[in-house]
């Protein structure tokens, strides 16, 4: 029936789907999504594919491809295409993500359409830098392919007629400066949240960050080209465009406050290496900015533009995306306009070895360190080792990292490994650590809790419970890993 009204329509006189139903395809199937535009967690894209097929849509949001989706269509189907209709409409799809570079095999894909990947946190914790080829991804659309001799960067004033077009050796003439930065997905952890409560994003674990040596050219020197002034107090922001689109050529975008790119101690970069070499296909070729301390999805990839302006992004991500909310406020509550942007991050640590559930041998007299076993002479106690990593945003510097095993009652002190020697707040790196844990013998399941603190003695709260959020970003508690020691 075309008159029906969804619940939600009859409550919102202005809506403006009431007047007419929506239909879409996927195979065979016909189906009315009417009632479920304003409940998709996806929003109004949806109507993309109005009256025509979803699956050129989901080849691109492969968030699709689980059987909940599924489910969820199957009850809105109103009817089926004959069977040369269906071949009509599926037939000249090409996939857009053909053409993505081809990836190491240890990557652990947490997608594949768009590509997204973490480090196996084994290794993360091997290295103070992250192999280029190991750095986790996080794409949230196809790969662009960017010819470097043909490539101009778009910089300019909004509304003010100034702006400067470079090619890669212009930009290349510019001063160059070189960061260690880490860079993390606002969604790490987010699969240790989920247990609390379900959240909507994909399903990360402690992976989704790295650590790299970055060399480009101050943004701040780019935006001295362009003729900001710095005391002009009308200009707030500075917004990026990638060269990735969707569907309607939309582009992947995000901004960052102007006087983080101005400030001398802000380090932003107009990153075009990444570990010394060219910065590959995944993480941004030929230009990437990298905006330390601050989260990862303001570090855009595949820069194609730079505007500085007086408003923030509109895009996507900036607006409806990588936002906190209370523990209490849900979808139907939530109202994205009220909380800001997530910018810097607060502080967290991960540990990274032994994993949750992980069967650790400990032996008398033997040390488990970093993963392999040595000979100890010391003292007969049963001691293990975890190892994982700390990390604060705006330039703060881990200051230590308290471990315990039994609920918090007593804390061992962790020794900072790896920590460059860079102050806050420009301190852009993680800190990897170590702890040796004495064992009680018998023990069979230990829980270990770590909280780092940061230069600002900030620290971790103690459980997801209060800081949980429906869209599950920055998940900062204490973290916990079980393990299971077997004597
Ligand atoms: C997310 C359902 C069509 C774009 C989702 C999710 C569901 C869903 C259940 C959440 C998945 C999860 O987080 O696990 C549907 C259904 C559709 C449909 C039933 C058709 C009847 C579309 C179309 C587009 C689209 C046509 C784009 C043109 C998105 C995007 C997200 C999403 C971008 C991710 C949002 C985020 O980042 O959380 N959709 N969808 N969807 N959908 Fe759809
Ligand atoms: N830039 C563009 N153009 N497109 C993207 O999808 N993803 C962002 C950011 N920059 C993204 C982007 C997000 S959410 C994160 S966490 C980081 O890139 C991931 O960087 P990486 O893939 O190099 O690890
Ligand atoms: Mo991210």
């Amino acid at each position: 029936c075309l008159t029906t009204l969804c619940k939600k329509c009859q409550n919102i006189p202005q809506c403006k789907y009431k007047e007419k139903r929506v239909w879409v395809t996927y195979k065979e199937g016909v189906y009315d999504i009417t009632d479920f535009i304003v409940e998709h967690p996806g929003g109004e894209q949806i109507l993309l594919a109005a009256g025509s097929s979803v699956e050129p849509f989901w080849m691109l949001y492969a968030v699709h491809n689980n059987s909940h989706v599924l489910h969820l269509l199957e009850n809105l189907r109103i009817g089926n295409l004959s069977k040369d209709e269906s071949q009509d409409l599926t037939s000249d799809m090409s996939d857009p993500y053909n053409s993505d570079p081809l990836r190491h095999t240890a990557l652990k894909a947490a997608a594949v359409k768009p590509f997204n990947a973490e480090t196996p946190p084994f290794i993360l914790v091997e290295q103070f830098i992250t192999p280029n080829e190991l750095f986790y991804v996080r794409n949230h659309l196809p790969v662009p392919h960017i010819d470097p001799e043909t490539f101009e960067l778009e910089v300019e004033i909004e509304g003010r007629n100034k702006s400067v077009i470079l090619t890669l050796d212009e930009l290349k003439k510019l001063p160059k400066h070189t960061i260690t930065a880490t860079i993390m997905c606002a969604g790490n952890r987010r699969s240790e949240m989920t247990k609390i409560k379900a959240v909507k994003g994909l399903s990360w674990g402690a992976a989704a960050v790295g650590n790299a040596t970055w060399t480009g050219v101050r943004l701040r020197d780019v935006l001295k080209k362009v003729g900001v002034d710095e005391d002009d107090k009308s200009l707030k922001h500075v917004q990026f465009e990638g060269m990735d689109f969707d569907p309607t050529g939309k582009t992947y975008g995000a901004s960052i406050p102007l006087w983080k790119a101005l400030d001398k101690r802000g380090d932003v970069i107009l990153a075009y290496e990444m570990n010394g070499v060219p910065i590959p296909p995944d993480h941004g070729f030929p230009i990437r900015v990298i905006v330390p301390g601050v989260v990862g999805a303001r570090n855009v990839k595949w820069l194609g533009r730079v505007i500085v302006s007086e408003k923030e992004s509109d895009s996507h991500w900036q607006q409806n995306d990588y936002k906190g909310f209370s523990p209490s406020t849900d979808w139907d509550t939530v109202d994205f306009t009220k909380s800001p942007a997530i910018q810097e991050l607060p502080v967290i640590s991960a540990i990274c070895k032994p994993l949750d559930g992980q069967t650790v041998q400990v032996e008398d007299g033997t040390i488990l360190v970093k993963g392999r076993i040595r000979r100890s002479c010391g003292p007969r106690t049963k001691l293990s080792t975890s190892v994982g990593y700390a990390w604060s945003g705006g330039g703060q510097k881990i200051i230590r990292v308290d471990v315990t095993t039994d609920g918090g009652n007593t804390w061992h002190v962790a020794n900072l490994d790896h920590q460059d020697s860079s102050e806050p707040p420009q301190h852009w790196s993680w800190t990897l650590w170590s702890v040796r844990v004495p064992i009680k013998p018998g023990t069979t399941n230990v829980e270990i809790w770590a909280k780092a603190v940061d230069s600002c003695y900030n620290t971790q709260p103690e459980n997801f419970k209060n800081i949980w959020n429906l869209r599950g970003v920055m998940k900062t508690l204490l973290t916990g890993s079980t393990m299971d020691s077997s004597m």
